[in-house]
């Protein structure tokens, strides 16, 4: 028998891949026999039913007139170390070392308890904030002063190394998707009623449309797609870039060939109508989308970058193309769409290196054994 620990989650809990993982994490862990903790400004937003073993305690932020900023990162360390104590956690998992990390390590000092720190990188802290002189030397910080510090991809670490240079080791250990969720269900019904015709393909794309997923190569790309099949677009989620895409779509005359669907939460329903993912952005640590849409045994196109290529099998279960080479990218596309036969193995090709590299079970454990490992050292 496993022995339970006291583990406090803090994430950003919109959406967003962090937010997915971390939740689902907690979920899993609870389901293992472990009490689970969510510490974060709203309820995490897979977090919509009751689950056994698994707590909420919400971050309040006051408005004093006095702050110029709402002083979110104290408040947050201060619930922490209200839970810390209070619910005598055993160790804190915190997504993001920008503020989470640093968040937590105030908390510890705060509760004067022996609590661990787990702090995972996503990305966007190391991508985007490790540019950021004014913030390398906290991002060091959070990551040194943590227990252990685990990123989603071999890519993400060494642009951790590279970037913010800690004196620190960082494990890998990948994303997962709950395979009782994603998998490929029937859903045709879909297909009648967005008004998508039998022999039409389907292409999506899922995304916050933040000018980093360049949404518009996406665009581009399927427009080369549908000079030669009949095609539909699927374009899901929403963000800075909409108004830019809608434009393209309208000057590229496909309109009635794009469905702008918006933010969704049954996606594993869109997968499953789908023939191809195309994931073509210019920072991606991981790429959780494409994981999900490959479970649910759609081939995904790629960028060759970040964490992209690790999640994606050149030539066995989708392609990897270089970033803005929409050229390759709709040939690629094209000749995968007009072989049913390939399309097949790649589609199993698919579900089955979810089913093995990125297997859920034994991800959870892969943290579970960190978890463990840091416990008995005391
Ligand atoms: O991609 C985003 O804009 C959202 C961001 C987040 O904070 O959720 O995603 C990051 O973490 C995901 C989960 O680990 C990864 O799958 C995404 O690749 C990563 N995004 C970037 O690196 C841009």
């Amino acid at each position: 028998m496993n022995k339970k620990m006291k583990i406090g989650i803090t994430c950003y809990p919109t959406v967003g891949g962090s937010g997915v993982i971390a939740t689902e994490l907690g979920k899993m862990l609870a389901e293992n026999g472990h009490e689970i903790h969510f510490i974060s400004s709203s309820l995490p937003f897979r977090l919509n039913r009751m689950y056994h073993n698994v707590y909420y305690h919400q971050v309040e932020v006051n408005q004093y007139s006095v702050f110029q900023y709402p002083p979110y990162d104290i408040a947050l360390a201060s619930k922490m170390a209200e839970v810390i104590n209070r619910e005598e956690l055993d160790l804190l998992h915190v997504h993001y070392a920008i503020p989470h990390a640093v968040c937590a390590i105030l908390a510890q000092q705060m509760s004067g308890r022996d609590v661990k720190i787990v702090t995972t990188l996503h990305g966007t802290d190391i991508t985007v904030l490790g540019y950021d002189p004014s913030l390398t030397d906290a991002i060091r910080f959070g990551i040194e002063k943590s227990d252990i510090v685990t990123a989603v991809s071999k890519s993400l670490i060494s642009q951790t190394y590279d970037l913010i240079n800690p004196d620190k080791k960082i494990d890998a250990v990948y994303n997962f998707i709950d395979e009782r969720v994603y998998k490929r269900s029937e859903s045709s019904h879909l297909k009648e009623e967005y008004g998508i015709l039998p022999e039409e393909k389907i292409i999506i794309h899922v995304s916050n449309f933040r000018p980093v997923k360049r949404v518009q190569d996406v665009v581009r790309t399927f427009e080369k797609i549908t000079k030669r099949i009949p095609a539909k677009l699927l374009l899901v989620g929403d963000g800075p870039e909409m108004m830019v895409v809608c434009k393209l779509v309208k000057k590229l005359n496909i309109a009635d060939k794009v469905l702008f669907l918006g933010k969704q939460d049954s996606v594993e329903e869109l997968y499953s109508i789908s023939d191809l993912m195309l994931l073509l952005s210019e920072k991606e640590s991981f790429g959780l989308v494409a994981l999900e849409a490959m479970a649910c045994g759609v081939p995904c196109i790629g960028t060759n970058v970040g964490g992209i290529p690790e999640v994606i099998d050149h030539g066995q279960s989708g392609y990897i193309c270089e970033l803005g080479d929409i050229e390759d990218m709709s040939e690629k596309a094209i000749d995968l769409l007009q072989h049913p036969q390939k399309h097949q193995q790649f589609s199993e090709a698919s579900v089955k290196l979810v089913r093995g590299k990125f297997q859920a079970t034994t991800i959870v454990k892969q943290y579970e054994d960190l978890y463990k490992s840091l416990l008995q050292s005391g």
